[in-house]
């Protein structure tokens, strides 16, 4: 029993090397961007594998992230979202933060203070195993009303859970678009953190085990949602 799981394993393992997945095209206005518009474009682009190391910068938008092409206008109290350009694989929860530029966008590299605006933990825990959703394509969630105007960037996150039990196997897939929110209010946002720093390698939600023994609660990293 014990003999044939971990085989499974390891046969899943070698055939996600070539089915990994990119949040790739923002949702915002009630449109659905094209691949890339308005995203920081991490090096090279085409790569689709996760991030690993939670104390490197690139857990903040992917590794060496370019300026965007644009940025765009997002009404506070808005719908925003990503879309994935293939399945989800991997297990695990979603996850949005917003951190705000403190002058031009372009020229801010995201280290600053990030606070979470939605996050998607398990659809199910039972006795017989965690459920994740792992069927959708795209992910929304609101700009809450009260965030103060300005420019944010967006940082959009999934967390693949299946090789979570060692140190440095849970994977980030991670996209980062720069908005500008317009008409907010006087929202405080916090708590917040910071990327590299907020994730700790081994926070609860980071380093588990998802199959065995099943747990019976799931933590999802970083601070509270921050719900203005
Ligand atoms: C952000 O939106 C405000 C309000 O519409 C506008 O005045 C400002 O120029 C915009 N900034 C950018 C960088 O788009
Ligand atoms: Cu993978």
């Amino acid at each position: 029993m014990k003999v044939a799981a971990t085989a499974l394993v390891v046969l899943a393992s070698a055939s996600q090397a070539f089915a990994h997945y990119r949040f790739n095209q923002l949702i915002a206005n009630g449109q659905t961007y094209p691949d890339g518009k308005y995203i920081r474009k991490w090096t090279p682009y085409y790569w689709n594998g996760p991030i690993e190391d939670v104390s490197l910068p690139d857990i903040r938008c992917n590794a060496n992230p370019q300026t965007a092409d644009g940025t765009v206008d997002v009404a506070a109290g808005s719908t925003v979202g990503f879309r994935v350009d293939q399945d989800v694989i991997h297990p695990g929860p979603y996850t949005a933060y917003l951190a705000k530029a403190p002058t031009d966008i372009n020229n801010w590299d995201g280290n600053g203070d990030w606070f979470k605006i939605w996050e998607q933990g398990p659809t199910a825990i039972s006795s017989s195993g965690i459920s994740w959703d792992m069927a959708n394509r795209e992910w929304t969630f609101k700009i809450p009303a009260s965030t103060p105007s300005g420019q944010y960037l967006l940082r959009f996150e999934h967390i693949g859970l299946h090789g979570a039990s060692n140190t440095n196997g849970a994977q980030f897939y991670m996209s980062c678009a720069q908005i500008n929110v317009t008409g907010g209010g006087n929202g405080r946002p916090g708590p917040t953190i910071k990327f590299p720093g907020g994730y700790k390698a081994t926070d609860p939600g980071v380093k588990i085990n998802i199959y065995w023994p099943v747990p019976t609660q799931y933590i999802i990293p970083g601070p509270a949602v921050w719900r203005g």
